[in-house]
């Protein structure tokens, strides 16, 4: 089995890329903008940009559980550095590798595992957000293949992008999800246009754009899976699959700041003693502690059901909710520990607080996570 035997040396590895380099580095990185080239070509040699990518096209081949315990050390980090392996191993990556054609597969699918080719997946629009089966780009026939128009919103990746995954409406008369197809627009294509990148809350090392495409004409072979109208459940199906991705590195992310709360707490000394002996202290740290332990076990499970072939879409959902609210919890927490101190930026936790209020956003709302769960259960 591959994970047996690279699982282990990739965790090291990773540990102490995240400790040695990546940490170190984050205040660096939030300052310029921007991942210093040195950590990229580091996090390329070690194989993440191909983390969840099939090994016959030159990704790691891992199983669902085993990229959930590298997303575990890794995501330590500040979110941004997966931010920028994350679009190419979840919903771009994805899409073509659940629903690519075998030559469109090898086209793209090594350049990006290689970090050659950043995918970005273009679904959001200024009004279809979480009503992602109402976008409004449009895709027309053209004699050599097909002219796209539209206008995208906050899209990951997209300054620093080689392909764009781009849904889009091929059947005007059908304004639900049955009318949509996805396409695959490479950077540089006349036509399409990357606005600057957008200014955010947190995450600020991760660039995020918006894409417009005007009478942008590409090849008929752009079309995901060379099928029409099935791009919006390639789209839900590759977030079912980003889903416990995410859930991943907010937990990851959660470790990480109940680490700097518990360091600061055995630290800091107020009234004679640390301020790690005061009880009040000690249950922020426990209920933190609980709910990591069990996001962590929840993301497993999920990944476990993944690898075993079941239908995914509650436990995705569930784990995305569940771990990424915790994660806001966590965060609070952790600035709270801190004190004073935990609202000024000579502290990570202050960029780190900032940086998580995004997960309940993206990639689905929590909001949306609900309506997913109890839909399923209610189908039974
Ligand atoms: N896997 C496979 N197919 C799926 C699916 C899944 N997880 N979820 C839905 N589908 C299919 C449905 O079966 C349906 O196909 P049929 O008509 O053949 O039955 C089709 O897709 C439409 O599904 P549905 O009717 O559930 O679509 P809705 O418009 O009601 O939308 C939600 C469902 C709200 C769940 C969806 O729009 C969503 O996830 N929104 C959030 C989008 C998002 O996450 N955006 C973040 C930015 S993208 S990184």
């Amino acid at each position: 089995m591959i994970d047996d035997d690279i699982l282990g040396p990739m965790l090291d590895q990773v540990t102490r890329l995240v400790e040695r380099e990546l940490i170190p580095a984050e205040a660096e990185a939030e300052a310029a903008g921007d991942i210093p080239e040195r950590l990229v070509k580091q996090m390329a040699a070690l194989g993440l940009f191909g983390l969840a990518l099939p090994a016959e096209h030159g990704g790691l081949g891992l199983s669902k559980e085993a990229e959930v315990r590298v997303l575990f050390e890794f995501c330590r980090a500040a979110p941004a550095y997966r931010s920028l392996i994350g679009t190419t191993n979840g919903v771009g990556g994805k899409s073509i590798a659940l629903d690519g054609t075998e030559a469109q597969k090898r086209k793209y699918l090594p350049r990006a595992a290689a970090g050659e080719c950043i995918i970005s997946f273009c679904l959001t629009e200024p009004e279809a957000g979480s009503d992602a089966a109402h976008l409004k780009t449009r895709a027309e026939r053209t004699n050599t293949g097909w002219r796209l128009n539209g206008w995208k919103r906050f899209i990951s990746n997209a300054p620093d992008a080689g392909l764009f995954v781009v849904m889009a409406r091929s059947n005007p008369d059908d304004p639900g999800a049955g009318g949509v197809s996805a396409f695959l627009v490479e950077a540089g294509t006349p036509g399409l246009a990357v606005d600057p990148p957008l200014q955010k809350m947190g995450q600020r090392t991760a660039h995020t754009a918006d894409v417009t495409f005007t009478d942008c004409d590409i090849p008929a072979d752009a079309l995901l899976g060379d099928m029409e109208g099935v791009g919006f459940k390639t789209a839900m199906k590759a977030l079912d699959d980003a889903r416990i991705h995410m859930a991943a590195v907010a937990t990851g992310l959660s470790r990480r700041l109940i680490d700097e709360a518990l360091e600061y707490a055995r630290n800091r000394r107020q009234f004679s003693k640390p301020i790690a002996d005061f009880q009040l202290i000690q249950a922020m740290l426990a209920d933190s502690e609980a709910e990591y332990l069990a996001s962590r076990a929840m993301v497993v499970d999920a990944a476990r059901a993944m690898d075993a072939g079941r239908k995914v879409a509650k436990e995705a959902a569930a784990a995305k909710y569940f771990t990424t609210e915790a994660l806001g919890r966590i965060a609070d927490r952790a600035v709270q520990v801190h004190g004073g101190y935990g609202y000024m930026a000579e502290y990570p936790v202050e960029r780190l607080y900032r940086d998580a209020r995004l997960f309940r956003i993206f990639e689905g709302t929590s909001q949306i996570m609900q309506l997913v769960i109890a839909r399923e259960m209610l189908r039974g």
